[in-house]
């Protein structure tokens, strides 16, 4: 497989054929009587005519520079036949226009390099044609060929030639406008595509409001170019929406008219999951895109519309506390070494924010979630009510870092207070501190530095306070998030969360700061040794990493108080959603793995054409919970393959307690990460809801403080496995398992554990979760008797292996996006 797409690689990075760039320079003519001489002299021997055809300056090796292009021509008007390629007046023209190019570069001192040209294409209004051509150059000069040598080459020619009209046969018939002179420099790779699209070029004006739907090559071609033009004033928006779940094609979109490597946009390959839809902008009215077809692929595997949109003003971050003044593009022509560029896309916005620490609004590229365009510039004016507060950014997905160098930042340039930082796409959560220190208002600029772009960028804006911006938790300077301190995870990449701790994940006596834990507190014995573990057990406390949060927002001090039939909350909203985590009382007591019919009703059997694959949890009335690695495979990406059974005993067996379903929707994590199995959590729902039974019920989801203390006894199920290698059991198997330290587990896997990860496991080993049983449930009992989810089985080396531990999401972390999707 891997090895197919190399050599489909390798065919795009081809040269152009030798018979394409063999030497065709100006006069061929000048030559022609050498030529006779050579069939003469063809006996002669190769020393003679190496020596007749080739002058000195041959003897040095050559190297070819492409430049492409586009000239406007006053006196000729574009016509509709002239956008199809296999139309006499295509043909006609281009090759017309194709000697007057090779004549207008030869009348220029670039003349003794000239090897080829070609006219490829035609554009709207006056007629404007596009070009590539090729220059032989020596290697010794190849540094001094540059752009703006051959740029200045042929604009004097231009210049001077339209006041001596007439000159040159090349000016009779047309009338080039000398300003129209536009010239990239060209790889060959830009070339190739050039070439691989001629038979399918297809040349299309797109008007305001209209939406054009582009349709793939068909069996004729491979690959199409299409050459967008869109009104002035106007971006094209190119609208890419995915309808199979797996493809190869190529696509390929450049802010230019010709498809040209240094004025990429962007490009895709293959079919996305996680955005189903993706619009990308140009900076101007114009864009081209490249089609490559995959082999043997009969139906297009998206659907490519373009449209129109105006330079419009964008309003980012309206909400009622903030006052947008509004976003507007600047217009303006720039006219860098004669390029010409049809504006720059630039919103400028004033926010004013208003005392407290709540969500006030969100900044964004215009257009967002679009692609945010080449040339795009924002500045947003931030004004705080008074200089406690600074302002936080908070991104999704996207780091700002420090650029050392004066390299451009490739996925957006950002200007805090004369900072300057590069964004980075990153799989984290992120927030950008601003202090404000001597006024009130700071300026934030975000900048595309090159014409490669990315996903739109948006931020969402809050205050925090200047003196104390983590109340009771630990400011991570790395991601500028706060983070639950001294409670035994390393939440902060540096670690700095869990230095200098009195406690570790424990509870700290307030008369002589012992560590109890926190299972000892609010038990109603005394701990502490004036009793402070039981005071205040039965009012609110104040909010910290261990309390429980109520609904109306005051916290509890007893850990893990939900669903212990105790109401413990003022609003009793700890007692509230609690059909949940009950076993059914089993009849009688089973040693040895195999489980009995009933004892885990929330763990369902994910299938595939009658197969099992994963396992998962029940969560909700509609709702799975498995891993994501069980669909990291493109060919299980697609919910509709999925079949989730729930009360399922015997793996081979249908009885008539189990209940089949199809999976309506599945959503990954979005920061899930294959390599570091980070964020290994995916979301399945069920096309119709769960009917409850003793052997079909969801188990409780903790709430974020919920305590699962190392050394607590849980239990692993699934049809996984018995061993290394093993196959999958009929039975449902389970096992117990001894939850883990993070620490001691980082050490084993060489700090590879993330926050997001929970070991279980025995240091010796022997029992363990195994093939099979991924993305299926840990769970811990409570002392009401109630079950809760803790972790699902995610990785591991080997199977019970002593000195490593099974690695489990760590449900508390992942709790957050859970309920967001859930919703
Ligand atoms: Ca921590
Ligand atoms: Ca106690
Ligand atoms: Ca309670």
């Amino acid at each position: 497989m891997s090895m197919m797409e190399a050599e489909e690689q390798e065919e795009d990075v081809n040269t152009p054929s030798e018979d394409e760039l063999k030497n065709k320079g100006c006069d061929c003519v000048r030559y022609a009587p050498l030529w006779v001489a050579l069939v003469l002299l063809a006996g002669a021997g190769a020393l003679t005519w190496y020596f007749l055809d080739y002058g000195p300056r041959h003897l040095e090796s050559t190297i070819l520079k492409f430049y492409s292009g586009s000239l406007r021509i006053l006196n000729y008007q574009y016509s509709l036949d002239l956008s199809r390629p296999e139309s006499r007046a295509f043909w006609t023209e281009s090759a017309k226009l194709q000697k007057m190019l090779r004549e207008f570069i030869c009348a220029t001192d670039l003349e003794p390099y000239y090897n080829s040209s070609t006219v490829y294409a035609f554009g709207e209004g006056s007629l404007t044609f596009f070009f590539w051509f090729a220059l032989q150059v020596p290697e010794s000069q190849y540094k001094e060929m540059t752009t703006e040598r051959v740029n200045a080459s042929l604009s004097r020619e231009l210049f001077t030639s339209i006041n001596s009209t007439g000159r040159l046969s090349y000016q009779t018939e047309y009338k080039v406008d000398p300003d129209s002179l536009v010239l990239l420099e060209s790889s060959v790779k830009d070339i190739v595509v050039l070439k691989s699209t001629l038979g399918c070029y297809r040349y299309s004006h797109i008007r305001e409001e209209e939406v054009l739907r582009l349709k793939g090559p068909d069996y004729l071609a491979s690959s199409c170019l299409w050459h967008l033009h869109g009104p002035k004033g106007h971006m094209i928006k190119l609208r890419l929406e995915w309808t199979l779940p797996e493809c190869r094609d190529r696509l390929a979109m450049y802010d230019e008219a010709g498809p040209l490597e240094n004025r990429l946009i962007t490009s895709f390959y293959g079919c996305s999951r996680q955005e189903p839809v993706v619009e990308v902008l140009s900076s101007g009215h114009v864009m081209s895109v490249v089609w490559k077809k995959a082999m043997y692929s009969y139906y297009d595997p998206f659907l490519l519309t373009a449209q129109a949109v105006p330079f419009e003003a964008v309003f980012a971050g309206s909400t009622k506390t903030s006052h947008p003044q509004g976003c507007f593009f600047l217009m303006r022509r720039l006219l860098q070494g004669r390029q010409q560029r049809d504006s720059t896309a630039a919103c400028q916005v004033n926010l004013t924010l208003q005392g407290g620490l709540e969500m006030q609004g969100k900044i964004n590229t215009p257009h967002y979630p679009s692609y945010y365009s080449p040339n795009t510039h924002c500045t947003w004016h931030m004004t705080v009510p008074s200089l406690d507060y600074g302002v936080v950014l908070w991104f999704d997905a996207y780091a700002l870092r420090r650029q050392k160098y004066d390299l451009p930042c490739t996925q957006g340039q950002w200007i805090i207070q004369n900072r300057r930082l590069c964004g980075q796409r990153t799989l984290q959560a992120y927030a950008e501190r601003i202090p404000v220190v001597s006024s009130t208002s700071t300026t934030i600029s975000f900048t595309s530095q090159i014409s490669l772009t990315g996903p739109g960028v948006q931020a969402a804006y809050s205050l925090y306070n200047q003196s104390d911006p983590c109340p009771r938790e630990f400011l991570c300077s790395v991601n500028g998030l706060c983070v639950p301190a001294c409670d035994g995870i390393k939440d902060c990449p540096n670690g700095l969360d869990e230095r200098n701790c009195v406690c570790s994940a424990k509870f700290q006596c307030q008369e002589d700061s012992t560590c109890i834990e926190f299972t000892k507190v609010c038990d109603q014995h005394l701990d502490c040794v004036n009793g402070s573990d039981e005071e205040q057990c039965n009012q609110g406390v104040p909010c910290a990493p261990f309390t429980y949060q109520c609904a109306d927002r005051s916290c509890v001090k007893k850990p893990n108080p939900q669903c212990d039939s105790v109401t413990d909350c003022k609003d009793s909203s700890d007692e509230k959603h609690c059909d949940c985590g009950w076993q059914a009382p089993l009849t009688r007591i089973v040693g040895g793995v195999n489980s009995i019919e009933g004892e885990w009703p929330w763990q369902a059997s994910l299938q595939v054409r009658g197969s099992h694959v994963c396992g998962g949890t029940l969560i909700a009335d509609r709702w799975v919970v498995s891993a994501a690695h069980c669909f990291q495979d493109d060919r299980l990406a697609s919910p509709s393959i999925w079949t989730v059974y729930l009360g399922k005993y015997f793996l081979n067996i249908s009885s008539q307690n189990e209940v089949s379903f199809k999976v309506s929707r599945l959503l990954l994590h979005p920061y899930y990460e294959e390599d570091s199995h980070d964020y290994d959590v995916a979301l399945l729902q069920l096309d119709h809801p769960v009917i409850k039974s003793p052997f079909i019920q969801p188990i409780c989801l903790p709430a974020h403080s919920h305590l699962f203390e190392p050394g607590l006894r849980c239990w692993i199920t699934g049809w996984g496995a018995l061993k290394e290698g093993g196959h999958a059991n009929t039975i449902l198997q389970k096992a117990d398992v001894q939850l883990i330290q993070q620490d001691l587990c980082s050490e084993a896997y060489h700090y590879q554990i993330s926050p997001r990860m929970l070991c279980a496991g025995f240091h010796q080993g022997k029992k363990d979760a195994c093939q099979g049983d991924s993305g299926g449930p840990l769970v811990c009992k409570e002392s009401s008797g109630r079950w809760f989810l803790a972790g699902l089985v995610s990785w591991g080396l080997g199977c019970a292996r002593p000195g490593y531990y099974g690695v489990y999401t760590r449900i508390t972390s992942v709790l957050g996006w859970m309920k967001q999707t859930m919703g």
